[in-house]
């Protein structure tokens, strides 16, 4: 990293940009390469690639027993899982979301035909406000899906009772939970069911993949069917159902990845704490601290204080963009605000104070595989650089206007 000394060093205003290369939020940490390329070829001289081959049986069968749930489902990828999850368990009507989460979750819902009702959430832990769910229970009203953003835990007690009292379902998006843990219990077994990403992004990985995980024998006997074009045992269709089987090679990647997995969740942590540690301190930069259930704090969360920092959460993100660090403003503006939810209710915007204050905070920064400790200190030096010399960055930038924040 090229060190910073005056402002004019920054890249954004003429410098040498801080790193050589871009730094992501969310590289796929390395693979086992040896490992994979031996399932690969097993399953090339099996001739068995997909339609719930042996790979996928393992995968599904290990994921079951690690999380400590009956049923494992895999899925084509998250966003299938939550769409057949919604199917089987029978959702109708109006279903309950926090608008502060990534646009699958009410795209799922919508794209089924059901109407996502977009909920607040909690200034502190960034998860569904269960006080506001309350406040949007209708008659049209069959489930409450908990997000559990960053990965952690939302509060699934309060909702859980909640859906209890109205006699509705809960169920949960936990694309970034898992392996995680909820008062010592895996996330993926709370709630009627849950569904899970395995994404490239995600620390474990099938390339593109997801994850139905029930309790529920009934549930998961519809969801097998609906992933497989609705097909009974006799190969005849029983209900309508789409094609979201996921592959033998994908599967043979996600046993391989759950062999790493300890190793891979304690690197994420090793990030997570050394960010903690040198983000100590700067003014109007509040780091988001896990709780200690969280075993794998795969996304590292800054909110900045514009009112404190005196340069705003794009302003810095330009800057950052600008010295290759690529940092990501998830889940800027808040699904609420995008397509085509705002022009279907426009109203919802004023009743989320909450999201739109945290979604114009937020800040992800660089994480996941091949991030070295001397790349987090050094993206850690350059926000303190940024802060320190806010006020002369931001005359400086009355002169030189830069660009919009980019990709959010
Ligand atoms: N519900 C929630 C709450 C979710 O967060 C997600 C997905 C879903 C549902 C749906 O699950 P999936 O259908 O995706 O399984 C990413 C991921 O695509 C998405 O899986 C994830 N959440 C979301 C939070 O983030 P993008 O468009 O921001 O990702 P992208 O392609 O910009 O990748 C992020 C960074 O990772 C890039 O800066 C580059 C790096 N990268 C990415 C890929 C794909 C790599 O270095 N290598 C790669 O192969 O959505």
């Amino acid at each position: 990293m090229t060190p910073k000394r005056s402002i004019s060093d920054l890249a954004a205003l003429g410098g040498i940009p801080a790193f050589a290369s871009p730094l992501h939020v969310g590289r796929p940490h390395p693979v086992d390469r040896s490992r994979l390329l031996a399932r690969i070829e097993d399953l090339l001289d099996r001739r068995w690639l997909t339609n719930g081959g042996p790979y996928v049986q393992q995968l599904e069968r290990q994921v079951a027993t690690q999380l400590g749930v009956r049923h494992c489902v895999a899925t084509c990828n998250g966003t299938a899982a939550l769409e057949i999850m919604i199917r089987a368990a029978g959702l109708q009507g109006e279903v309950i979301v926090p608008a502060f989460t990534f646009v699958a979750t009410p795209h799922a819902i919508r794209w089924l035909g059901l109407t996502p009702v977009f909920c607040d959430i909690d200034p502190h832990t960034h998860a569904i406000d269960p006080a506001a769910v309350e406040r949007l229970i209708s008659p049209q009203t069959t489930a409450i899906m908990g997000v559990h953003i960053w990965g952690q835990a939302c509060p699934i007690e309060e909702l859980a009772a909640i859906a209890e009292r109205q006699g509705i379902a809960l169920v949960f998006d936990a694309a970034q939970a898992f392996g995680n843990l909820h008062r010592g219990r895996c996330l993926g077994s709370f709630g009627t069911a849950e569904a899970v990403s395995f994404h490239a992004t995600k620390t474990v990985s099938t390339f593109e993949g997801g994850a139905i995980l029930t309790d529920n024998d009934r549930l998961a006997d519809r969801a097998r069917r609906m992933r497989n074009f609705g097909l009974g045992d006799d190969d005849q269709a029983e209900m309508v159902g789409t094609n979201a089987k996921m592959s033998e090679v994908a599967a043979a990647m996600g046993v391989t990845m759950l062999e790493q997995m300890d190793d891979l969740f304690a690197a994420n942590r090793a990030v997570y704490r050394q960010y903690a540690a040198e983000l100590h301190g700067i003014p109007g930069v509040q780091f988001f601290e896990y709780d200690a259930d969280v075993r794998n704090p795969q996304y590292v969360v800054v909110e900045l204080e514009q009112e404190v920092i005196g340069l705003s959460r794009d302003t810095i993100l330009s800057l950052l963009r600008a010295e290759n660090v690529l940092a990501r403003r998830y889940f800027f503006p808040g699904c609420h605000r995008l397509m085509p939810y705002r022009s279907l209710d426009p109203q919802t915007r004023a009743q989320l104070p909450v999201t739109d204050a945290v979604a114009d905070r937020v800040l992800c920064l660089p994480t996941g595989g091949g991030l070295s400790a001397p790349e987090v200190a050094g993206v850690c030096a350059l926000l303190r650089f940024v802060v320190a010399n806010a006020a002369a960055v931001s005359t400086q930038l009355g002169k030189d206007k830069l660009p919009a924040g980019g990709k959010p």
